[in-house]
């Protein structure tokens, strides 16, 4: 099998089949409980979801299909061929995370030409509605709205209307999770060239998914194209709690189809606690310029650490830092310095940034309320693009959305493969609660 639908159909009955086993043979094994405290502070911790695709570690951070970033870096093809020189292409994650095999170069390249191929999937209608939107309308809700415009193809929705039985969905979602790769650049692109420039699109189909989207957004720089790959990897998955993807999976479970799903995902994204943080980093550090600029004083370790006391005083968070479940310095964040200190060492931004890492994990710790005092991925995203002229920090978070359809839909199809439930966890009200504490 070569081809990744066929590579990923010769998986399905294996899988299926362990599934089951596992089921019928351990089904009622406890692996949890859960608290008050859990049911009242956002399910922290409580084990309730399978997720194929990559496993979060709170010391480690994020592995792909047991791969961790380093190590994605190492074996999976890039541009030039071969593993190792520069970084992984878009297309091996994609590979890796729905079949969780590393591809090879031919594989790989295979795909880009599939995904060139249904980029023509985007339906007429999407482009013009685009168009039409108010240029002050956040670039996310219109990502979200050029998504759910384009549903209208859905290949799922169509087969679940004609009657299709339930074993042969996932052939029909991952017609859908292709063509939502595939026509994403175009939704994306097209908002940030309608709202910051002339709305003209140029792509180029000889070069790679990241490559041909850097100069669909109107950037033709090899080491931008390398930073793109780098930053669409990266941001593609981190299992399935967090809220973009449990949101994807949630809203696929209800049988709905993938462009409707991951649009839901894509609002969830939208939100200033997760994707939106990758902005207000770039905001945060703007008022911090501005403010001592004002003043007359240098932005350095001292002011830094007296503007984010101000932050936490004023009862706001401080942008980039923290983390639901990592308890140490994320490696998304860790691979992005590691580029900065490759690509731009110089740059002043990027030295903020790092003298920003140098204070805030000690202010956070003083300040005693963090769990996770250390940087998150969206803390460096941000100061990355600003070196290359991409300034447009409100448009940050949608090229985190066509980065983590990837990882969503990857799982969205074996969610549909393996014939997983409708989700439908357990609410209780805080009458039941109190009585439950009262009595136990
Ligand atoms: N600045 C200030 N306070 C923070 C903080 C930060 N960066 N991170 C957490 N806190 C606060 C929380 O608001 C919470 O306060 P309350 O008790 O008053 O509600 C307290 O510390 C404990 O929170 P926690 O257990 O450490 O963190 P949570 O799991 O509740 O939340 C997260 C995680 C990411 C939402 C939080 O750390 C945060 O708001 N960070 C800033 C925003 C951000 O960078 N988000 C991006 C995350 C990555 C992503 O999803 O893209």
């Amino acid at each position: 099998a070569s081809t990744l639908a066929e590579t990923l159909e010769s998986q399905v009955p294996a899988k299926r089949l362990a599934l089951a086993e596992l089921k019928k043979n351990h089904g009622s094994k406890v692996i949890g409980k859960v608290t008050i405290d859990q049911l009242i502070g956002g399910a922290r911790g409580v084990k309730c979801m399978l997720w194929e695709t990559s496993n979060l570690d709170a010391e480690e951070g994020i592995r792909f299909r047991g791969l961790t970033i380093p190590e994605c870096q190492q074996v999976l093809p890039t541009f030039s061929g071969k593993a190792g020189d520069g970084e992984p292409l878009l297309e091996s994650i994609i590979w890796l995370l729905l079949t969780s095999e590393v591809p090879t170069k031919a594989q790989v390249d295979g795909l880009t030409a599939e995904l060139h191929e249904r980029s023509s999937k985007l339906p007429k209608h999407v482009v013009p509605l685009l168009n039409s939107l108010p240029r002050d309308m956040h670039p996310m809700t219109q990502f979200s709205i050029g998504l759910n415009a384009a549903q209208t193809a859905s290949v799922f929705a169509k087969a679940y209307a004609d009657g299709v039985p339930k074993n042969e969905y996932h052939k029909f979602a991952l017609e859908d999770i292709l063509n939502v790769f595939a026509v994403i650049p175009e939704i994306a692109a097209t908002i940030y060239r309608n709202v910051y420039f002339d709305g003209i699109v140029k792509k180029d189909q000889t070069l790679d998914y990241s490559g041909n989207f850097c100069r669909m957004l109107g950037y033709d720089d090899p080491s931008f194209d390398e930073l793109m790959r780098l930053y669409l990897c990266i941001h593609t998955d981190h299992e399935g709690g967090n809220a973009s993807a449990h949101t994807t999976h949630l809203v696929g479970s209800t049988l709905s189809d993938p462009y409707l799903s991951y649009a839901a995902g894509l609002n969830a994204l939208a939100g200033p606690l997760h994707g939106l943080a990758n902005q207000e980093v770039l905001k945060w550090i703007q008022a911090l310029q501005e403010k001592f600029a004002k003043e007359g004083k240098e932005v350095n370790a001292d002011t830094i650490t007296e503007f984010a006391w101000e932050t936490l005083n004023a009862k706001k968070v401080v942008p980039g830092y923290g983390h639901a479940v990592l308890r140490k310095t994320d490696p998304r964040y860790t691979c992005q310095r590691e580029f900065g200190l490759k690509h731009m060492p110089d740059d002043p931004l990027f030295k903020i940034v790092d003298t920003i890492y140098s204070v805030m994990p000690g202010v956070l710790k003083e300040h005693g309320k963090v769990a996770n005092p250390y940087p998150n991925v969206d803390s460096h995203s941000g100061v990355l693009l600003w070196h290359y002229g991409f300034t447009q920090y409100q448009y940050y978070t949608v090229l985190f959305g066509v980065s983590r359809a990837v990882g969503g839909l990857s799982q969205l199809y074996w969610d549909r493969a393996l014939g997983l439930a409708l989700e439908r966890p357990k609410s209780h009200t805080p009458e039941w609660l109190e009585n439950f504490a009262k009595n136990n």
